[in-house]
């Protein structure tokens, strides 16, 4: 059976679970403290760069969470979760990629700067250039690219949803409000929602390993 290694506060790892969950694919959890788990000899060997998601099936490892959904789309393609026409993949490759690349990391930041530093007030623009972009794409459709859930609205869906808990008004963004709570109405989404004492504890967790990097930076 497929094998799963997750944290429920890991937002990457929650890309994978609603992925399974969405497609009914049978899978064997796999919890990992990441205390420490990730960087036993045991699970390096499955992940060098020790982080979760990680899923082993049929004999392949696969790291990387968009890696991982798009494995998961490919081999069990119902129900569809990737449009093929053109326009709309461009959409969901588009949403996908500027969640990881322009909202995540400013979500970091609101979480490690204090309120009223400048880095903390330009990461809280770039999140409203974020939200409107994502308004226009939506345009008049359900979910990203399409009616129907696509894996661009588990992507960002993920990182979207934390943002009323960092002082982030969704209802300054109608379209975009509608659609979290449509994702939201969704029982796996309800099922793997992250609880407040979880939420607090992946923000104690983001603030231990923006310290390490910059650590890391200044020796360098
Ligand atoms: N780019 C990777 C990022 C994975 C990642 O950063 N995972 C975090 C949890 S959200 C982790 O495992 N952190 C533990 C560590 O870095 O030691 C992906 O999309 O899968």
């Amino acid at each position: 059976m497929l094998q799963f290694y997750y944290n429920p506060i890991s937002p990457n790892a929650r890309r994978v679970w609603l992925t399974l969950l969405e497609k009914g694919i049978d899978f064997e959890p796999i919890l990992m403290n990441l205390d420490g788990d990730q960087l036993q000899e045991n699970f390096l060997k499955i992940n060098p760069f020790h982080h979760i998601p990680v899923v082993v099936n049929d004999g392949l490892r696969i790291v990387e969470s968009l890696a991982i959904l798009d494995y998961l789309e490919a081999k069990y393609p119902q129900p569809a979760m990737l449009p093929s026409e053109p326009q709309a993949l461009a959409k969901v490759r588009m949403v996908q990629h500027i969640t990881a690349n322009e909202l995540f990391p400013k979500i970091v930041t609101l979480i490690s700067e204090s309120a009223d530093s400048p880095q903390f007030l330009k990461a809280r623009e770039h999140i409203d250039t974020v939200l409107q972009f994502f308004t226009e794409i939506l345009s008049t459709s359900q979910y990203f690219g399409s009616d129907e859930l696509t894996l661009a609205d588990i992507v960002a869906g993920t990182a979207v949803l934390y943002l009323p808990n960092l002082g982030v008004n969704l209802s300054d963004y109608p379209k975009i409000y509608e659609w979290s709570e449509r994702l939201m109405q969704r029982p796996v989404w309800e099922k793997t929602k992250i609880s407040p004492e979880d939420f607090e504890q992946f923000k104690r967790r983001v603030k231990i390993l923006v310290k390490l990097r910059l650590r890391e930076l200044s020796r360098k």
